[in-house]
């Protein structure tokens, strides 16, 4: 009995840790700022053929919406209510959005913001997405509706108002996030307002939920609402299925406030991931490749079955939130591919890819003076579709990491070897390195400033294999290189210094 009792127990708490994930696909794309018909028809074009397992979406509540700057980015993070119109397209375009890509198996997961509502000098009127009135001086949000009686404010102790000091957790939780109004997440009222929001998404059909700002909420407080969730919708998911929660907690070490507080909720986004790997690739504090060899739990990280891992976000890929300067992105693209490939080769965390807008960067002493500037745009404001050219890659600004070759063909890498232990690892003491996941894939690297020629055990069977990184497996050639892989295993791969991606990835299904 007692067994029993704590095998469900045990069941809960493994749900919200699992992304639910159909047809052994593996990865989680962000596709940020995307148009919800614009996900619904990449899920059915691109997504479910190539193996993308989930989608995180940008928030679709409605938020503010502001002029100065224009129409920034990160104006989807201040809340105005929980209607679902956005910036992204109103509810019936989310739900067709929801539905298409549930009918090809790839999951949506929602950015939920229930930390907070929009910024205290948000101003009074309907410049919202949705035209809601709200007044953020007087504290009123009519759609919810909250009142001043639902906020923060009476526990917050500092001068400001806001968080002046990130060691004192009182201040983190219980003051405002950048003058964010801080919900009071104790009340009862606020927590069955913000799982409403969340139930009516489940309800739609979503996987689960990036939970926005965690480090700003009590654990105790957020269980409070998780434990009021819906279990998934049964048109797609299994009897009993949990919410995937994977948990923003920004911890690189040294505050007072820690990643492993919100273990038990869900999983937790490894911020030491993106900013390390950064630093290896970039041979920054005479980091090298070779070091990679007990990469994961062994560098500190957070366990892997708690890890959401990822090289970039949208915050610090732009300069917000932390990483710093180390940070690898599109911008970087040799270097960012490379990263890419190293991470989701590597069993360590669910994997997320992230997908992005170009913006015109503009450094003044170190710092990006257009870090705000939201995505590709008409002059209206209103976000522009994402053309696809006759090169499948995408158009009018839109990045689209996770269709460049190198990227997607290492997300169906890591489905085909999903399950299989790393394995075979070789280094040269610098920056070539080389491993394997058991019989079913190996990657090799080079990031020195010289050639790498060597043999080495790729544990996989003998045959020939087409290099899935400098070209595709197309019936029965290859359109890049090729790898022969003798008895034994042993293949002999050359790597020039100077290659346009300097490293190879083989497996079971590149193979003549
Ligand atoms: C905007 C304006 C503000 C204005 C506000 C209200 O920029 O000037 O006051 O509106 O009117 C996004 C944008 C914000 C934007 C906000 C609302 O990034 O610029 O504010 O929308 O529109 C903290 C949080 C973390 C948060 C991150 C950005 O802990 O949760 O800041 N990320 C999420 C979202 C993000 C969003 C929000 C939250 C709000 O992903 O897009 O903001 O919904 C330390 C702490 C971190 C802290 C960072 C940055 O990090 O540890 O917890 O993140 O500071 O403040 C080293 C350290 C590292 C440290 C880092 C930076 O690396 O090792 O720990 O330095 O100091």
């Amino acid at each position: 009995m007692k067994l029993v009792f704590f095998a469900a127990l045990l069941g809960l708490s493994l749900g919200q840790h699992d992304p639910l994930t159909k047809h052994n696909r593996t990865s989680i794309v962000h596709l940020f700022e995307w148009r919800w018909a614009d996900i619904a028809a990449e899920c059915e074009r691109y997504l479910a053929p190539n193996g993308y397992g989930g989608v995180q979406i940008s928030p679709p509540n409605e938020h503010i919406i502001l002029s100065e700057p224009w129409r920034p980015w990160w104006q989807r993070y201040q809340p105005i209510g929980y209607s679902l119109c956005s910036r992204s397209g109103s509810q019936a375009e989310l739900q067709d959005m929801i539905t298409r890509c549930n009918n090809v198996g790839v999951n949506i997961y929602v950015d939920a913001i229930i930390n907070h509502m929009c910024g205290a000098g948000g101003g009074e009127g309907t410049h919202s997405s949705c035209g809601s009135y709200f007044n953020a001086g007087k504290k009123e949000f009519p759609t919810v509706p909250y009142s001043s009686w639902d906020f923060n404010d009476g526990k917050c102790k500092t001068g400001s108002g806001n968080i002046e000091n990130y060691d004192d957790i009182y201040q983190v939780r219980d003051c405002r996030l950048v003058s964010l109004l801080d919900l009071a997440l104790e009340k009862d009222y606020v927590r069955s307002k913000t799982a409403n929001y969340m139930n009516t998404l489940i309800d739609m059909g979503v996987a689960g939920f990036r939970v926005d700002a965690c480090k700003h909420m009590w654990p105790g407080d957020m269980k409070a609402v998780f434990d009021r969730l819906h279990n998934l919708n049964t048109k797609w998911f299994a009897n009993g299925s949990k919410p995937f929660i994977f948990q923003e907690v920004i911890d690189l070490g040294g505050e007072a406030i820690q990643s492993s507080e919100y273990f038990f909720l869900g999983r937790v986004t490894e911020f030491k991931y993106g900013a390390k790997l950064g630093t290896v690739l970039r041979r920054w504090h005479g980091e090298k490749l070779s070091y990679l060899r007990n990469w994961g739990e062994g560098w500190g990280f957070m366990p892997n079955d708690k890890a959401v891992v990822f090289v970039d976000n949208h915050d610090n890929q732009r300069g917000h939130g932390a990483g710093g300067a180390a940070i690898l992105t599109f911008w970087d693209a040799r270097l960012y591919k490379m990263a890419m490939g190293l991470m989701l080769a590597h069993p360590y965390g669910v994997t997320r890819v992230m997908s992005s807008f170009r913006w015109d960067r503009h450094f003044v002493d170190g710092k990006d003076q257009n870090d705000w500037m939201g995505p590709p745009s008409f002059p209206d404001g209103s976000t522009k579709p994402v053309p696809i050219n006759p090169d499948t890659t995408c158009g009018d600004g839109w990045v689209c990491e996770h269709r460049w070759r190198q990227i997607r063909n290492m997300v169906i890498f890591r489905n085909v070897v999903n399950g299989q232990p790393f394995s075979n690892w070789w280094d040269n003491q610098s920056n070539q390195i080389a491993f394997g996941r058991g019989n079913r894939g190996f990657v090799v690297i080079n990031n020195d400033d010289w050639n790498m020629d060597v043999t080495l055990n790729t544990g996989l069977s003998p045959g020939t294999y087409c290099d899935v990184i400098s070209g595709d497996k197309d019936g029965s050639r290859c359109t890049g290189r090729q790898i022969q892989v003798g008895g034994g295993g042993r293949a002999h791969f050359h790597i020039s210094n100077m290659a346009e991606d300097p490293f190879m990835a083989i497996h079971a299904e590149s193979k003549l």
